[in-house]
């Protein structure tokens, strides 16, 4: 099998790029990483040269590039079936492809106001209504999938799966935004965060030395 080569921005800001790296480092599944810089003057066109959609993440595999972060996660899934990336069970994996699609389509309000930022130090922001209500209703969504499907495992259901890497980001956002969860949420995001691959992802986050001022929020 060729070389999976998964291309990304700077894992400080990159939100989308954290969800395919998430996934296959959880699934111990081997890829060379190459980063494309945002706030660089040549980041767009360096990434069309790589994918005509001009965005990160990348999937490159052979010949075949593959862009958008839940699309390169279900290819992920079809050619590793072995690694059970979406659920097992016929409903959980509807219910894990549900709660994916929503958070891929939806939660604009919270996330324009509250942009990825690793570095960040933990401090409140004002919200909208619709930004608070996007956060009531992903709270719902993880109670509701760790009840039905995740019993006996530390995530949404149960084991590792698609839709944890989906929502890492906005566990990283409830973090560094100090936006206030219920205690089942906050041991959620303790599951997600406490991984050696959120961890390692975080700390050379920390590490980059690179500043993009309009992802910056007071
Ligand atoms: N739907 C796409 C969205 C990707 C996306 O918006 N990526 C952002 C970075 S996290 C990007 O490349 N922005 C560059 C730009 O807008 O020029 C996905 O899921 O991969």
């Amino acid at each position: 099998m060729p070389k999976l080569v998964l291309v990304i921005a700077n894992k400080n800001y990159s939100s989308w790029s954290l969800r395919p790296w998430m996934a296959l480092t959880m699934a111990g599944i081997p890829f060379d990483e190459k980063m494309v810089r945002f706030g660089e003057p040549q980041f767009g066109q360096e990434i069309r040269k790589i994918s005509p959609a001009g965005r990160v993440p990348v999937l490159l595999h052979g010949k075949l590039v593959i862009w958008d972060s839940l699309a390169i996660l279900d290819y992920l899934a079809e050619i590793f079936p072995g690694k059970n990336l979406w659920p097992k069970s016929k409903a959980a994996r509807a219910t894990a492809r549900s709660v994916s699609n929503e958070i891929h389509s939806g939660f604009s309000d919270l996330r324009s106001a509250c942009p990825m930022n690793l570095r960040r130090p933990s401090k409140v922001v004002k919200m909208s209504d619709a930004a608070n209500a996007d956060v009531s209703r992903i709270e719902a969504l993880w109670r509701d999938c760790r009840k039905t499907y995740g019993k006996g495992g530390k995530f949404l259901f149960g084991k590792f799966s698609i839709a944890d890497a989906m929502y890492a980001p906005i566990v990283s956002r409830f973090e560094t935004y100090s936006i206030p969860v219920a205690k089942d949420s906050r041991e959620y995001m303790a599951n997600i965060t406490s991984t050696r691959a959120f961890q390692t992802w975080k700390a050379e986050a920390l590490g980059e030395p690179w500043i993009v001022p309009e992802d910056e929020v007071d």
